[in-house]
């Protein structure tokens, strides 16, 4: 349908098109004709607004990596741009289609160093280099067909993010706009079958297989439950893959409880993963380890080589392997007394990660099997890689490999705002949750109901136990001074208790289930007082 339209109004439409309904973000003043054109489409899209630019990027990539639709953020150039920069870069991380939408200084201006409001040097070239594509759009014809692309390229092969910018001006254009373009259908390429029956030749070699599974095989749980009854292999995970397959049946085993078979390990079967746990994490590479890939990415072929690698997505791939391995369950016997035991050694042994497993304990009682966890970057954080089991895809919200401060409270707000039947839980040290305590003003204002738990252990903890044992006690950076969170909070609007314990926390929580606004509560412990979750992320730093 062709139109007479503003370069805003197509691209508003463009997203209505596309099915977008919420857009976080900040306005200013050159992106004031975009949020006109939000304003005449406000009841098809929900705009909420922000308190800082990160805290709009990390809501659309909470909204992103929870549900695997687009989430968008809209800011202004230049600073505002700048300061959605680490929540783009996770998003990159974890392969989150995230949409940024800005603007530019006047368009016959960019590049000439005037020195106008906002201006950077190449504020494309610096969003290029963040994101899977960008693009400026320079004229509202170019609008409906430049979304359409970016919506292909953040949702088809690898997903990720893109950025768009619309010079000041250029938004204000009018013109007869064909309105219409849709991002195209985009087919994943199906398994090679003479690849597909090498691998399945060396998954019939194999005695002690382990699937690996990441973000790329989301959508494949069936697929995969199948495949690992089929040939009794467990199934791990280390972030963005949890959940797959349920880690209390007895093919699902968190990361500690996979290690135990991992030396052991003489064929590993990885779908849609970096295998960043295999090779960054665990280190240590079994003896005589083959390799079967399956990944859309063909660069990921390169950047770790295998066996053989079968280039498609992980739903048809593993479909391929279940396929050609039709019959091969009555090989084998059942191996999950076997891998019950693995995981109760693994339970035992990381018991010891004290206060952490116990606060996990609660969580994992008081969370519902399809409620959201979204981790960050502190002791309890790091802990429930390995000690808070998840039962379902994408309810383990995590960075990616950025492992960035902060992100956590913003983006398990963007995970509420997607999913606002469920419930949804962040916890945060005292460090990184004031990364975005701004944030709380927007949880409030917009009744976001998410439950945030801040252990304050009055540092930068993580940082204060290298600086003990590494450092010599050389303690620089790591101490803080912190508010009183529960005061904080309340001082906003907000819900707020104190437990002290994972005994008192257990009856917050579950209160709090039932209460009608953002709750935050407080845990407080002495700096230092935690034990190290590194010998169960990272074995060899504790020589096993
Ligand atoms: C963006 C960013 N800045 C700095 C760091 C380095 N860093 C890693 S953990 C940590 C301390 C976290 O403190 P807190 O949030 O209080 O959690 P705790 O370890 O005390 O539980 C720091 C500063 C990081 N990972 N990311
Ligand atoms: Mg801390």
């Amino acid at each position: 349908m062709r139109k007479v339209a503003s370069a805003a109004q197509a691209i508003v439409d463009s997203l209505i098109e596309h099915g977008v309904d919420t857009i976080f973000g900040i306005p200013g003043v050159h992106t004031y004709k975009l949020f006109d054109a939000l304003y005449e489409r406000r009841r098809e899209i929900r705009f909420i607004g922000t308190r800082h630019e990160q805290g709009a990027a990390y809501m659309a990539y909470g909204y992103a990596k929870s549900t695997g639709k687009v989430g968008v953020y809209t800011c202004v150039p230049g600073p505002g741009v700048l300061n959605t920069t680490a929540a783009l870069c996770t998003a990159f991380a974890a392969n989150a289609p995230v949409l940024c939408l800005t603007s530019e200084i006047p368009a016959a201006d960019i590049g000439r160093g005037f020195g106008i409001l906002h201006e950077l040097p190449d504020q494309l070239a610096t969003l290029r280099s963040l994101t899977k594509w960008s693009q400026r759009i320079d004229h509202p014809t170019q609008a409906p067909p430049i979304l359409a692309e970016a919506f292909r390229q953040m949702t088809s092969g690898r997903p990720g993010p893109v950025a768009l910018e619309c010079p000041w001006d250029t938004l204000s254009v009018t013109a007869l706009t064909e309105m219409s373009a849709r991002a195209s259908e985009w087919e994943p390429p199906p398994a090679d079958p003479i690849a597909v029956e090498r691998a399945a030749e060396l998954i019939r070699n194999s005695r002690n297989p382990l699937i690996m599974v990441g973000g790329g095989a989301v959508e494949a749980a069936a697929e995969i439950g199948q495949l690992a009854s089929r040939i009794q292999a467990p199934v791990t995970a280390h972030r963005s893959g949890r959940g797959i397959v349920a880690e209390d049946t007895p093919y699902g085993l968190g990361l500690a409880a996979a290690y135990k078979a991992w030396l052991d390990t003489d064929l590993l079967i990885a779908i849609g993963t970096r295998m960043e746990l295999q090779y960054l994490r665990w280190r240590k590479i079994p003896p005589n380890l083959k390799i079967v890939r399956i990944d859309i990415d063909p660069r990921e072929m390169v950047r770790r080589p295998c066996d053989v690698g079968l280039v498609t997505d992980a739903t048809l791939g593993v479909r391929a392997l279940n396929a050609a391995l039709a019959g091969a369950e009555a090989q084998h016997r059942s191996r999950a007394e076997e891998f019950a035991s693995l995981k109760s050694q693994a339970r035992t042994e990381y018991e010891s990660v004290q206060p952490q497993v116990a606060y996990l304990d609660v969580i994992r009682d008081v969370l519902p099997r399809d409620g959201f966890f979204v981790e960050e970057i502190c002791q309890v954080g790091f802990t429930a890689r390995f000690a808070l089991p998840v039962y379902a895809p994408r309810t383990y919200v995590s960075c990616g490999y950025q492992d960035n401060l902060g992100f956590g409270f913003m983006t398990a707000l963007g995970v509420k705002v997607a999913n606002p039947t469920k419930v949804v839980i962040s916890v945060c040290g005292d460090g990184g949750f004031m990364f975005g305590v701004q944030e709380l003003a927007t949880a409030v204002q917009n009744q976001i109901k998410l439950i945030c738990i801040v252990f304050n252990n009055r540092s930068f903890g993580n940082v204060l136990r290298d600086q003990k044992t590494a450092f010599e006690g050389h303690f620089i950076g790591e101490s803080l001074t912190n508010p009183d969170f529960v005061k904080l909070a309340q001082s906003f609007g907000a819900t707020a208790y104190r437990a002290t314990g994972p005994a008192e926390l257990k009856s917050v929580l579950t209160g709090a289930l039932n209460d009608g606004g953002p709750v935050l509560i407080e845990v407080p412990s002495e700096p230092g007082s935690e034990a190290s979750p590194w010998p169960y992320l990272h074995p060899w730093s504790a020589g096993r």
